[in-house]
């Protein structure tokens, strides 16, 4: 799939020899390279209104990171045996503000995908518009089957290195897949042993106990769900009443679906890398959140305790017939294939919680069907928002309520989708929250690296 980008969306004059340097420099890099496509497809008609970045530069600084770290992460498991893995810390762009961005530990981790993500984050986070920059990190490390112990001298070995690359003003990580409120208390832990300060802003999605903010947990799910009612609502049309498809049983799909059943809809399905359920009664949020995130099990337990689901072992969650769509397990989960069924099947709207979930061929299926289409750097930026009042609220010493910081959320998802929707307008693609989302971010982005020199 990823070998037939450039033929899928031609790219404009100006930026062909910026994805041509990329694939040379980044070989076997396929994710990055989509990432990288994708937004420089989208950002044509800017360069041809504004030479000025294409003059300076701007492409070719912003899609080589400012600073990569890869690093040796040695453990020892329950067994007394020594273990490796490799950690990566990809610091991208500083313009807005300190790196920010989660880190993920999942055996799929490498280099590719870790810049895919830092790259999308940079745009992400300049659409929240709280001044904050981009970076990801992470490892091929696998929490599953893992004892509590082995996680936190896995956690405690990875930060011993990653420590001296961190601050509260220099980068700032947070959760992603495989890295929940567990590992940021090691991981922050370790931290403050090691630099003997306890620096609250240097992590997000901390306990809230101990300077973690309300609504971080549900932020990046129930944040996605805005989205989709925000698009929905530029039709006249809601939730209510709406039949929700989720995929992934981790934290953005929980949150999803809780908010989607308090905006009046049914959430009807969850998944794992196993297979998914289908619950036609409507996924019971505490029995799932009991299952994965207190005996961290299997989602077909759910189908084991609750009479009206079954369990598809190995199934396409999509097959199943949906109003709205919320993909929130890993990049490139829904097909061409899967995009197709959704049409089929009369889907009106498909908001990305994960981080590209989408096939650049899925996206394009959607969109030329006149589904409502919301890309991730848009609809999940929910969680790095929260994240961003988070280090707000640490660094001044404040607390703010959960009805307050759901609120702040809701406006904050508001105001993206409004972004999105005028840039995408005001370049000629009306609708197209693909182009209107990345023009959005690269416009803040690009002028606060011409202000800022060469550098
Ligand atoms: P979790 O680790 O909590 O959950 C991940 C879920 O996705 C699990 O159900 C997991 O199943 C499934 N999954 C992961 N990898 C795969 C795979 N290769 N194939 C099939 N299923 C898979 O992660 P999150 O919920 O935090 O993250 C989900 C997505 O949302 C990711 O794309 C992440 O980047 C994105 N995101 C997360 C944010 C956050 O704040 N946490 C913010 C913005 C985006 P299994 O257990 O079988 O692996
Ligand atoms: O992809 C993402 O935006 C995240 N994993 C959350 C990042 C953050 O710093 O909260």
């Amino acid at each position: 799939m990823t070998d037939t980008i450039a033929d899928f969306h031609p790219l404009t004059a100006p930026v062909q020899p910026v994805f041509d340097t990329v694939r040379t420099r980044s070989a076997h890099e396929p994710e990055f390279h989509q990432a990288v496509h994708e937004v420089l497809h989208s950002i044509g008609p800017v360069l041809d209104a504004h030479p000025e970045y294409v003059e300076n530069g701007v492409l070719e600084r912003l899609v080589e990171p400012e600073r990569q770290i890869i690093f040796r992460v040695p453990w020892i498991d329950d067994a007394g045996r020594l273990q490796v893995n490799r950690g990566f810390r990809v610091q991208f762009s500083s313009v807005l503000g300190p790196y920010k961005g989660g880190l993920r530990f999942h055996p799929s981790v490498n280099l590719s995908i870790i810049k895919f993500l830092g790259f999308e984050q940079i745009f992400k986070n300049a659409l929240t518009g709280q001044g904050i920059g981009g970076g990801k990190g992470g490892s091929d490390f696998d929490p599953h089957g893992k004892s509590d112990a082995e996680v936190m001298r896995f956690c405690q070995s990875f930060m011993n290195e990653l420590y001296r690359h961190l601050g509260e003003h220099t980068d700032v990580p947070a959760g992603d897949i495989g890295v929940g409120g567990r590992e940021i208390g090691f991981l922050f832990g370790q931290y403050r042993k090691i630099t003997n300060r306890h620096e609250s802003g240097m992590f997000t999605g901390k306990g809230t106990g101990w300077g973690g903010a309300e609504v971080r947990t549900e932020a990046t799910g129930y944040g996605a769900v805005f989205f989709a009612e925000e698009m929905l609502g530029v039709h006249g049309e809601s939730l209510d009443g709406k039949r929700v498809g989720v995929s992934g049983s981790g934290n953005v799909a929980i949150y999803a679906i809780q908010k989607a059943q308090q905006l009046g809809a049914t959430a009807v399905t969850a998944s794992d890398s196993s297979g998914y359920i289908l619950d036609e009664d409507g996924v019971d949020v505490d029995l799932l959140r009991q299952i994965k995130e207190v005996e961290r099990g299997r989602i077909v337990e759910y189908a084991r305790r609750k009479p009206t689901a079954r369990f598809v072992e190995g199934g396409s969650v999509w097959e199943v017939p949906v109003d709205i769509a919320v993909p929130s397990a890993t990049q490139n989960e829904v097909s061409e294939d899967d995009a197709e069924a959704l049409i089929a099947n009369g889907v009106r709207a498909v908001s990305e919680g994960a981080n590209m979930p989408c096939v650049p061929e899925a996206v394009e299926a959607f969109q030329s069907a006149g589904v409502l289409f919301a890309p991730g750097k848009a609809a999940n930026a929910g969680g790095v928002a929260t994240s961003a009042l988070e280090m707000s609220q640490n660094a001044s010493r404040q607390r703010w309520s959960f009805d307050a910081s759901e609120r702040k959320l809701r406006e904050i998802m508001a105001d993206i989708h409004d972004a999105s929707f005028r840039a995408a307008e005001r370049y000629g693609s009306p609708g197209d929250y693909v182009a209107g989302a990345n023009i959005a971010g690269f416009e803040r982005v690009a002028a606060a690296m011409l202000a800022q020199g060469v550098i």
